[in-house]
């Protein structure tokens, strides 16, 4: 998420079925992103909040650099998020007119806002996706941190609030539900947050394979090194140590925080996870899509397999 633009309130402005961040989102240049001429070399990269876009944001950056970490790291910006800009701030759709290719952009925009030749097969769209559970925690502690959102309450009231879809990018069930529906009218690459935690190496093979990307062995094991969370956590570009603290308070925690799978079972209740549960039933019922929902299914399947 953009955390560079100063806001005087955390106010979530409703525009077409969405909400817009106040002073860092302006609904009419949002409206203008639907008439961006795309060219067959863009990439979006598509999620909704806290679902790992930083993570494939460093995965496209070293595609960029052929695995060589250090060429990310002489590049004199706040974070990857500076480098692979988000389309929807305030300038950015501008900007992206003119930029040199490959543009490469992250958005957690919902499907309707989107460039329309996106949907006549022009660029690539690759989206990410995460456990909703573990979306839920992830995104409350960001909360604490982010200046631009609001201060949760508490853990329970910004269950509820997540489970309403007052956020910013609604609700985790609408987002995900209408990208997928159209994953056949675009060029998408579907993937999971955690299939990249059970095998970092097969995702950014996937990941390289649908972008066309030439690298060696030894460039394509790179990448994976340098996208582990224990090295982006030592990259002050992928960790967003370097902005400043009245954006991201540093005090109240870090933006690379566990990485992990399964930690809302830190922090729902038996009532919570009953009622999480419930609602996922009866929203995803006709969505064929199954999440690890815990560190131990993949030992699990490990086993198995
Ligand atoms: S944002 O603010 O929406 O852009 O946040 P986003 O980058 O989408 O998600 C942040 C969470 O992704 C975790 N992350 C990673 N996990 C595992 N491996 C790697 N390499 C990695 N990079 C980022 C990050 O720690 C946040 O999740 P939590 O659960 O809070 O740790």
């Amino acid at each position: 998420m953009d955390l560079n633009v100063k806001t005087q309130n955390h106010q979530l402005v409703p525009h077409k079925g969405f909400k817009l961040i106040n002073g860092t989102h302006d609904p009419d240049d949002v409206d203008q992103i639907y008439n961006l001429e795309i060219r067959d070399s863009d990439v979006f990269v598509v999620t909704y909040p806290k679902s790992g876009t930083i993570w494939m944001q460093q995965i496209l950056l070293l595609f960029e650099a052929k695995g060589d970490v250090t060429a990310i790291s002489k590049l004199n910006n706040y974070s990857n998020a500076d480098l692979i800009p988000w389309i929807e701030v305030n300038g950015n759709r501008q900007a992206f007119i003119t930029a040199p290719s490959p543009r490469l952009r992250v958005t957690h925009l919902q499907h309707h806002f989107m460039p329309a030749a996106l949907s006549q097969r022009k660029g690539k769209v690759i989206y990410v996706a995460r456990n909703p559970k573990d979306v839920l925690v992830s995104y409350f502690y960001f909360h604490k941190v982010a200046n631009m959102l609001e201060t949760p309450k508490n853990f329970d009231d910004f269950f509820e609030k997540f489970i309403r879809g007052d956020v910013y990018g609604c609700s985790w069930f609408e987002h995900i539900k209408t990208w997928y529906s159209h994953k056949d009218d675009m060029n998408m690459l579907f993937i999971t947050y955690e299939e990249m935690i059970q095998d970092l190496h097969s995702a950014v093979q996937k990941i390289s394979l649908f972008l066309g990307k030439e690298l060696t062995d030894e460039q394509l094991a790179n990448v994976v090194k340098h996208s582990t969370f224990n090295n982006m956590k030592k990259i002050p570009q992928a960790s967003y140590e370097q902005v400043p603290g009245d954006l991201l308070n540093h005090n109240q925690g870090t933006f690379m925080r566990k990485g992990t799978i399964g930690d809302w079972k830190n922090h729902f209740t038996v009532a919570q996870n009953e009622r999480f549960d419930e609602v996922f039933q009866r929203e995803m019922k006709d969505f064929a899509l199954s999440f690890i929902w815990d560190i131990n299914d993949i030992e699990n399947q490990l086993l198995v397999s």
